[in-house]
Protein backbone atom coordinates (compact mmCIF):
# COMPACT_ATOMS: atom_id res chain seq x y z
CA UNK A 1 0.00 0.00 0.00
CA UNK A 2 1.03 3.34 -0.78
CA UNK A 3 0.90 6.63 1.23
CA UNK A 4 -0.64 9.80 0.01
CA UNK A 5 2.56 11.27 -1.98
CA UNK A 6 1.72 8.98 -4.81
CA UNK A 7 -1.38 11.28 -5.42
CA UNK A 8 -2.13 14.34 -6.20
CA UNK A 9 -2.23 17.00 -3.07
CA UNK A 10 -5.47 18.90 -4.26
CA UNK A 11 -5.28 22.81 -4.61
CA UNK A 12 -7.19 23.26 -1.53
CA UNK A 13 -5.43 21.72 0.74
CA UNK A 14 -2.39 22.99 -0.24
CA UNK A 15 -3.84 26.46 0.59
CA UNK A 16 -4.56 24.60 3.76
CA UNK A 17 -0.65 23.70 4.26
CA UNK A 18 0.27 27.27 3.18
CA UNK A 19 -2.14 29.06 5.49
CA UNK A 20 -1.21 26.69 8.39
CA UNK A 21 2.64 27.63 8.10
CA UNK A 22 1.82 31.00 8.08
CA UNK A 23 -0.17 30.99 11.31
CA UNK A 24 1.03 28.38 13.46
CA UNK A 25 4.53 27.75 11.91
CA UNK A 26 3.72 24.57 10.38
CA UNK A 27 1.37 22.48 8.16
CA UNK A 28 1.36 18.65 7.66
CA UNK A 29 -0.27 15.67 5.50
CA UNK A 30 -0.81 12.85 7.68
CA UNK A 31 -0.06 9.17 6.42
CA UNK A 32 2.24 11.04 3.43
CA UNK A 33 4.24 7.31 3.42
CA UNK A 34 2.71 4.21 4.46
CA UNK A 35 4.17 2.15 6.99
CA UNK A 36 4.87 -0.78 4.40
CA UNK A 37 6.79 2.24 2.85
CA UNK A 38 8.56 3.30 5.64
CA UNK A 39 9.68 -0.05 7.09
CA UNK A 40 12.95 -0.38 4.43
CA UNK A 41 13.67 3.54 4.97
CA UNK A 42 13.97 2.86 8.55
CA UNK A 43 16.03 -0.48 8.32
CA UNK A 44 18.44 1.58 5.52
CA UNK A 45 18.65 4.29 8.47
CA UNK A 46 19.65 1.51 11.15
CA UNK A 47 22.04 -0.07 8.91
CA UNK A 48 24.23 3.46 7.68
CA UNK A 49 24.09 3.91 11.45
CA UNK A 50 25.77 0.24 12.71
CA UNK A 51 28.42 0.69 10.01
CA UNK A 52 28.90 4.61 11.46
CA UNK A 53 29.51 2.60 15.11
CA UNK A 54 26.48 3.58 16.49
CA UNK A 55 27.07 7.54 15.65
CA UNK A 56 25.40 10.30 13.44
CA UNK A 57 25.29 9.84 9.41
CA UNK A 58 24.37 12.80 7.74
CA UNK A 59 23.57 11.32 3.95
CA UNK A 60 23.37 14.43 1.44
CA UNK A 61 21.84 14.07 -2.53
CA UNK A 62 19.46 11.62 -3.77
CA UNK A 63 22.31 9.49 -4.90
CA UNK A 64 23.26 8.40 -1.15
CA UNK A 65 19.67 7.21 -0.51
CA UNK A 66 19.66 5.37 -4.33
CA UNK A 67 17.05 2.95 -4.91
CA UNK A 68 14.94 3.94 -1.68
CA UNK A 69 11.68 5.67 -2.20
CA UNK A 70 13.74 9.68 -1.02
CA UNK A 71 15.81 9.15 -3.88
CA UNK A 72 12.19 8.80 -5.92
CA UNK A 73 10.09 11.44 -4.24
CA UNK A 74 11.81 14.19 -5.33
CA UNK A 75 11.68 13.27 -8.92
CA UNK A 76 7.41 12.81 -8.73
CA UNK A 77 5.48 15.07 -9.86
CA UNK A 78 2.92 14.98 -7.36
CA UNK A 79 5.27 16.02 -4.70
CA UNK A 80 7.24 19.04 -6.87
CA UNK A 81 4.29 20.38 -7.91
CA UNK A 82 3.28 20.46 -4.04
CA UNK A 83 6.54 22.05 -2.87
CA UNK A 84 6.08 24.44 -5.69
CA UNK A 85 2.50 25.83 -5.12
CA UNK A 86 3.60 25.56 -1.42
CA UNK A 87 6.47 28.51 -2.27
CA UNK A 88 3.75 30.49 -4.63
CA UNK A 89 1.59 30.98 -2.04
CA UNK A 90 3.98 31.68 0.26
CA UNK A 91 6.18 34.00 -0.97
CA UNK A 92 3.82 35.16 -3.68
CA UNK A 93 5.89 34.74 -7.07
CA UNK A 94 7.01 32.17 -8.91
CA UNK A 95 9.08 29.44 -7.99
CA UNK A 96 12.32 29.56 -9.54
CA UNK A 97 13.77 26.80 -10.98
CA UNK A 98 16.26 24.12 -9.18
CA UNK A 99 16.46 21.32 -7.44
CA UNK A 100 15.85 20.10 -3.75
CA UNK A 101 18.58 19.62 -1.49
CA UNK A 102 17.56 16.63 0.66
CA UNK A 103 19.17 14.81 3.52
CA UNK A 104 18.78 11.92 5.39
CA UNK A 105 19.75 12.82 8.87
CA UNK A 106 20.20 10.04 11.41
CA UNK A 107 21.08 10.69 14.84
CA UNK A 108 22.38 8.69 17.51
CA UNK A 109 25.02 8.12 20.13
CA UNK A 110 27.07 11.19 21.45
CA UNK A 111 27.40 12.32 18.06
CA UNK A 112 23.77 12.52 17.51
CA UNK A 113 24.03 14.79 20.74
CA UNK A 114 25.82 17.25 19.35
CA UNK A 115 23.99 17.47 16.30
CA UNK A 116 20.52 17.97 18.60
CA UNK A 117 19.34 21.95 20.02
CA UNK A 118 21.49 23.28 17.27
CA UNK A 119 19.28 26.56 16.45
CA UNK A 120 19.52 27.94 12.64
CA UNK A 121 18.01 29.29 10.15
CA UNK A 122 17.60 27.17 6.74
CA UNK A 123 19.44 28.00 3.60
CA UNK A 124 15.94 27.51 1.49
CA UNK A 125 12.63 29.15 1.51
CA UNK A 126 10.79 25.74 2.48
CA UNK A 127 11.49 23.03 4.61
CA UNK A 128 9.53 19.23 4.10
CA UNK A 129 10.54 16.97 6.64
CA UNK A 130 9.50 12.97 6.59
CA UNK A 131 10.44 11.77 9.88
CA UNK A 132 11.47 8.08 9.42
CA UNK A 133 11.83 6.71 12.64
CA UNK A 134 11.64 8.70 16.15
CA UNK A 135 12.11 7.14 19.81
CA UNK A 136 9.01 6.03 21.03
CA UNK A 137 10.02 5.94 24.95
CA UNK A 138 12.28 8.88 26.44
CA UNK A 139 13.43 11.92 24.86
CA UNK A 140 11.13 11.84 21.58
CA UNK A 141 13.60 14.54 19.97
CA UNK A 142 10.98 17.11 18.64
CA UNK A 143 11.35 19.69 16.34
CA UNK A 144 11.06 23.14 17.88
CA UNK A 145 10.76 26.56 15.76
CA UNK A 146 10.16 30.01 16.28
CA UNK A 147 8.01 30.25 13.39
CA UNK A 148 8.42 32.83 10.86
CA UNK A 149 11.37 34.80 12.37
CA UNK A 150 12.62 37.02 9.44
CA UNK A 151 11.53 37.91 5.86
CA UNK A 152 13.39 36.62 3.22
CA UNK A 153 15.73 39.14 2.65
CA UNK A 154 16.57 40.64 -0.49
CA UNK A 155 20.34 40.57 -0.25
CA UNK A 156 22.54 37.40 0.55
CA UNK A 157 24.58 39.24 3.24
CA UNK A 158 22.14 40.30 5.03
CA UNK A 159 20.98 36.57 5.47
CA UNK A 160 24.33 35.80 6.21
CA UNK A 161 24.15 38.43 9.11
CA UNK A 162 20.78 36.58 10.33
CA UNK A 163 22.67 33.19 10.68
CA UNK A 164 25.87 34.87 12.39
CA UNK A 165 23.33 36.33 14.74
CA UNK A 166 21.43 32.73 15.81
CA UNK A 167 25.29 31.08 15.23
CA UNK A 168 27.20 32.18 18.78
CA UNK A 169 26.85 30.50 22.18
CA UNK A 170 24.83 33.26 23.71
CA UNK A 171 22.09 33.12 21.19
CA UNK A 172 21.98 29.58 21.45
CA UNK A 173 21.98 28.99 25.20
CA UNK A 174 18.92 31.94 25.46
CA UNK A 175 17.06 29.92 22.27
CA UNK A 176 17.02 26.55 24.19
CA UNK A 177 16.37 28.47 27.23
CA UNK A 178 13.10 29.07 25.35
CA UNK A 179 12.86 26.61 23.53
CA UNK A 180 12.95 24.16 26.97
CA UNK A 181 10.34 26.91 28.63
CA UNK A 182 8.14 26.93 25.99
CA UNK A 183 8.73 30.99 25.78
CA UNK A 184 8.96 33.47 23.08
CA UNK A 185 6.23 32.34 20.90
CA UNK A 186 8.18 28.62 20.39
CA UNK A 187 6.56 25.86 18.45
CA UNK A 188 7.01 21.95 19.74
CA UNK A 189 5.98 19.57 17.20
CA UNK A 190 5.76 16.03 17.93
CA UNK A 191 6.81 13.95 14.71
CA UNK A 192 5.16 11.02 13.82
CA UNK A 193 6.81 8.85 11.45
CA UNK A 194 5.00 8.70 7.85
CA UNK A 195 3.71 12.26 8.36
CA UNK A 196 5.33 15.20 6.22
CA UNK A 197 5.88 18.60 7.84
CA UNK A 198 6.32 21.56 5.95
CA UNK A 199 7.48 25.12 7.46
CA UNK A 200 9.46 27.93 5.98
CA UNK A 201 13.09 27.04 6.60
CA UNK A 202 14.75 30.06 5.71
CA UNK A 203 12.05 32.14 7.85
CA UNK A 204 11.76 29.71 10.93
CA UNK A 205 14.92 29.54 13.89
CA UNK A 206 14.42 25.64 14.49
CA UNK A 207 16.32 22.97 15.36
CA UNK A 208 15.67 19.38 17.03
CA UNK A 209 16.04 18.22 20.40
CA UNK A 210 18.12 15.36 21.59
CA UNK A 211 16.59 11.71 22.14
CA UNK A 212 17.92 9.20 24.15
CA UNK A 213 21.62 8.24 22.77
CA UNK A 214 20.79 4.98 22.18
CA UNK A 215 17.53 5.31 19.82
CA UNK A 216 17.94 6.33 16.67
CA UNK A 217 16.07 9.73 15.21
CA UNK A 218 16.20 9.49 11.67
CA UNK A 219 14.69 12.35 9.52
CA UNK A 220 14.33 13.22 5.40
CA UNK A 221 14.52 16.79 4.84
CA UNK A 222 13.81 17.94 1.62
CA UNK A 223 15.03 21.67 1.02
CA UNK A 224 13.37 23.42 -1.39
CA UNK A 225 14.54 27.17 -3.08
CA UNK A 226 17.75 29.01 -2.43
CA UNK A 227 16.60 32.96 -2.88
CA UNK A 228 20.27 33.70 -3.38
CA UNK A 229 20.98 31.36 -5.90
CA UNK A 230 22.32 33.85 -8.32
CA UNK A 231 23.77 35.90 -5.53
CA UNK A 232 27.70 36.82 -6.09
CA UNK A 233 28.48 37.40 -2.44
CA UNK A 234 27.57 33.97 -1.78
CA UNK A 235 29.89 32.38 -5.00
CA UNK A 236 33.03 34.60 -3.85
CA UNK A 237 32.36 33.66 0.16
CA UNK A 238 32.17 29.66 -1.07
CA UNK A 239 35.05 30.15 -3.30
CA UNK A 240 37.08 31.34 0.22
CA UNK A 241 35.31 28.82 2.41
CA UNK A 242 36.37 26.41 0.31
CA UNK A 243 40.08 27.87 0.23
CA UNK A 244 40.84 28.85 3.53
CA UNK A 245 39.19 25.93 5.28
CA UNK A 246 35.58 25.93 6.98
CA UNK A 247 36.74 29.12 10.06
CA UNK A 248 34.50 31.49 7.99
CA UNK A 249 30.66 31.29 10.27
CA UNK A 250 28.19 29.41 8.32
CA UNK A 251 24.70 28.16 10.31
CA UNK A 252 25.36 25.80 13.21
CA UNK A 253 23.56 23.00 11.27
CA UNK A 254 24.56 24.17 7.54
CA UNK A 255 28.17 23.00 8.38
CA UNK A 256 26.72 19.30 8.60
CA UNK A 257 23.52 19.66 6.17
CA UNK A 258 23.55 22.39 3.99
CA UNK A 259 25.97 24.44 1.61
CA UNK A 260 26.51 27.60 3.39
O1 LIG B 1 15.95 16.70 11.74
C1 LIG B 1 15.26 17.65 12.06
O2 LIG B 1 14.28 17.54 12.77
C2 LIG B 1 15.57 19.05 11.55
C3 LIG B 1 16.85 19.18 10.78
C4 LIG B 1 17.04 20.52 10.11
O3 LIG B 1 16.48 21.48 10.50
C5 LIG B 1 17.95 20.65 8.95
O4 LIG B 1 18.61 19.65 8.59
O5 LIG B 1 18.03 21.74 8.37
FE1 LIG C 1 16.89 23.20 9.24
Amino acid sequence: MHGGWKSATVEQDIARIAKEIDQRGYGAIENYISSEELAPLRAFAEIRVQEAGGEYVGLAGADAVHGTLLSELPRSAEFRTLCRRLYELGTGTCAPEGDFYQVLRCLQGSSGQRHSHRFHYDSYVLTALIPITIPETGMSGDLVLLPNARAIRSSYLANMLDKIAVDNPLSQAFLRAAARRNRLGMVRIRLRPGNIYFFWGYRSIHANEACDRDRLRATALFHYADPHQQSWARGMIRGARTRIGRSLPGTAEGRTAQPF
